[in-house]
C-alpha cells in the first residue's frame, strides 16, 4: 500500500517530465475568421487609421483553411498608412509565454507589407511587439514568442497591413491566428488518468 502510494504521488510528477511543452491552447476566437459578424468577423475588431483610408472585410474567396478569411486593402491617397484587425487575448497568465502565429497573404502594389503586432499595455504604458513581416503573395506564417511579464494587464493581437506610399496599397488576407500557451489542465487530467488507470489495474491483480 505504501509502495501504490509513493508511485500515484510520482506518476503525476512522471506526466509533467514527459508531456512535451508543446502542449497548448489556442486563446483566440474565432481565429479562421469563419463565423461572420454584420460586414465584419466575430471577435475581432477593426485596427486602423480611418483618415488615411482603409477598407476591411471578412471574405470567402479567398483563405488558407475553412472557408473565409480576413481582408485589408489600403485606400489612402498619400502618406504612411496602416490598417488590420485585431482581438483582445483573455486566459493567459504573467509567466506564461504567448506563441502567436498568423497566415498572410500579399498582393503587393507599392511597398504594401502584412506584420504580426501584439499590442502589449501595462500600467506605465504600451509596451508593443512588433513581430516579423511579410509581402510574400504565397500563404505565409508569421511567428512570434512573447514572455508575458507579471505587471501586463492587457494583451492584443494584431493582423497589420502597412504601406508607406500612394493610393490602393496593397490587398492582404489573413487567416488562420493562434496564440498559444501552456495548457496545464490536460498534463494534470493525463495524471490523474495514469493514477486512474493504476490503481484499476492493481485492483484487477488483486
Ligand atoms: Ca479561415
Amino acid at each position: 500500500m505504501k509502495k501504490l502510494h509513493l508511485i500515484s504521488l510520482l506518476l503525476p510528477l512522471l506526466a509533467l517530465l514527459v508531456m512535451p511543452t508543446t502542449v497548448q491552447a489556442n486563446i483566440v476566437l474565432n481565429p479562421g475568421f469563419e463565423t461572420a459578424d454584420g460586414g465584419g468577423a466575430q471577435n475581432w475588431f477593426n485596427w486602423y487609421n480611418p483618415a488615411n483610408g482603409v477598407s476591411q472585410q471578412r471574405v470567402t474567396g479567398v483563405f488558407l483553411s475553412g472557408a473565409a478569411s480576413a481582408n485589408t486593402k489600403l485606400t489612402g491617397t498619400s502618406g504612411y498608412t496602416i490598417g488590420g484587425w485585431g482581438q483582445e487575448l483573455t486566459g493567459w497568465s504573467a509567466g506564461q509565454t504567448l506563441n502567436a502565429s498568423l497566415w498572410t497573404k500579399v498582393v503587393v502594389t507599392g511597398d504594401a507589407y502584412a506584420q504580426l503586432k501584439l499590442e502589449i499595455i501595462k500600467p506605465s504604458g504600451n509596451a508593443d511587439v512588433w513581430g516579423p513581416s511579410t509581402a510574400s503573395t504565397s500563404w505565409t506564417k508569421l511567428e512570434q514568442s512573447y514572455l508575458i511579464p507579471s505587471d501586463t494587464t492587457q494583451i492584443k493581437l494584431l493582423a497589420v497591413h502597412v504601406a508607406s506610399v500612394g493610393a490602393n496599397n496593397g490587398d492582404i488576407w489573413f487567416d488562420d491566428a493562434n496564440a498559444a500557451i501552456p495548457e496545464p489542465t490536460s498534463m494534470l487530467l493525463l495524471g490523474t488518468g495514469l493514477i486512474g488507470l493504476f490503481t484499476l489495474g492493481r485492483k484487477k491483480i488483486k
